[in-house]
């Protein structure tokens, strides 16, 4: 077998998934993460994230020794890397740490390796990767110089699954293999062919690198037309929840769902990868890019028009006796991550505006960020129903959508999920 030993740097939501699966298939693993922190929680045989049925996971793959974790980098037969790819301030890609991945590995690099790029990536990022290890390794050859006899194989295989369903969409999704010749390709399917039952299909670095970002930027167009509706909808005094369903009825339209935003770790950033090489050429990606940021602060002069409102019709109460209640803060439905959430960001600005109670019901949290205690506090559905002078619908969990008929009996409700009007 060529993969004896498997390294997957970057042990965050992707890395760590993918090092434990292959363990489940008998592969010895070598996970690489700067954190310390991380490295010891996962020898331990626990996680420090959140995914459901991961801890079984990775509990299973450190016990039966299939797993190991470390802040340095060892010798392995392949290296996937899967660490952030951030924008910095200008929304300039960030890729200082594939940057570091790659000068950390390349020391311990032999003939015949494979080194993997599944970081979501600007196009060009796997020949800059290359080109890093390359410099760090003259006594090596590369593929972008050797071509086919190169003693490092290369490739661009972008990770594609849903958070919240990723173990299952690891091995079951199809992959893209861009490797930089096809002999890296070969080399790369061989690899994910351990546990991806999906078609691996082939390609070259940049298209998947380009592929990724289509797909993310595709999907935050789709969601900025659904989000424009319903501010033009706003306007003209008709339902965007009953349109949409209305113009979803022919045959060749499918509109998405409005929401306050577009949260997460990935649609909101990789469409700016494609902007930032081709500002000229990417006018509709990046107007999406903003028509959804703009969506959160639209909401947030929603509940200050409802609390005008109430006060107009209770002359007798003042801003500070009225309790506003924000329904999710998770950054999408039925899941716990806070991270990058529009209704976080909205939750926590009316908490911080707004003069009486704001109170946050969140199901799949039990504590809120210690930064947030103070201003904002957990409630049950039940008591901030009760308690509640407006209610905010953030995010539509499955434990509201249940309760719909005893939100729907609130006086002041703004729906940004169309929970009640849907
Ligand atoms: N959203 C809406 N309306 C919709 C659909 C989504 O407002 O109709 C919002 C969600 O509430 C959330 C955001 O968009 O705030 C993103 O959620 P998502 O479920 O669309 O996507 P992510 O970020 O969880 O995962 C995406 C996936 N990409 C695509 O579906 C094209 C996933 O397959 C990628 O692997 C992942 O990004 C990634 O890592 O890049």
């Amino acid at each position: 077998m060529p993969f004896k030993t498997i390294s997957v740097i970057g042990l965050g939501y992707i890395g760590l998934p993918t090092a434990a699966v292959f363990a489940s298939r008998k592969k010895q693993v070598i996970g690489v993460d700067v954190n310390q922190n991380a490295v010891d929680t996962i020898n331990r045989g626990q996680i420090h994230i959140v995914e459901p049925d991961l801890d079984m996971v990775v509990h299973a793959a450190v016990t039966e020794g299939y797993l190991r974790a470390t802040t340095r980098p060892e010798p392995a037969d392949a290296f996937l890397i899967a660490v952030p790819t951030p924008f910095k301030g200008d929304h300039e890609p960030d890729l200082s740490y594939i940057e570091s991945a790659s000068k950390n590995i390349a020391p311990v690099l032999k003939k015949g390796d494979l080194v993997i790029l599944e970081s979501t990536s600007p196009v060009g990022a796997t020949e800059q990767m290359a080109a890093w290890l390359a410099e760090a390794r003259p006594d090596l050859s590369f593929p972008q110089t050797h071509g086919e006899s190169s003693d490092i194989r290369i490739a661009h295989c972008p990770e594609r699954v849903l958070p919240g369903h990723v173990l299952h969409e690891l091995v079951q999704n199809d992959r893209v293999i861009g490797g930089m010749t096809p002999k890296c390709s070969a080399l790369a399917i061989s690899l994910y062919k351990i546990f991806v039952q999906g078609e691996c299909i082939v390609t070259n670095a940049r298209t998947a690198e380009m592929c990724k970002l289509t797909e993310n930027s595709s999907r935050d167009v789709s969601i900025a037309f659904a989000n424009e509706l319903s501010m033009i909808c706003d306007k003209l005094d008709i339902n965007v929840w009953e349109l949409i369903r209305l113009a979803n009825r022919h045959p060749r339209v499918n509109i998405l769902q409005p929401g306050p935003g577009v949260g997460g770790h990935c649609i909101a950033v990789d469409p700016w990868f494609i902007v930032s090489k081709t500002p000229e050429q990417a006018r509709l990606i990046r107007t999406a890019r903003e028509v959804n940021d703009s969506k959160p602060q639209w909401v947030i002069d929603k509940v200050k028009l409802a609390l005008a409102e109430f006060l107009q019709a209770n002359p007798d109460k003042t801003a500070r006796e009225v309790s506003i209640a924000c329904f999710g803060l998770a950054f999408k439905p039925d899941i716990d991550d806070l991270r990058e959430s529009p209704a976080l960001f909205i939750a926590t600005e009316i908490a911080a505006t707004h003069s009486g109670q704001v109170v946050a019901v969140e199901p799949n949290v039990q504590t809120l960020p210690d930064t947030l205690n103070k201003k904002l506090s957990l409630n049950t559905l039940e008591q901030a129903l009760t308690e509640s002078d407006i209610v905010v619908i953030l995010v539509d969990h499955k434990e509201f959508k249940e309760a719909k008929s005893q939100i729907f009996a609130s006086n002041h409700i703004v729906d940004a999920r169309g929970l009640i009007s849907n």
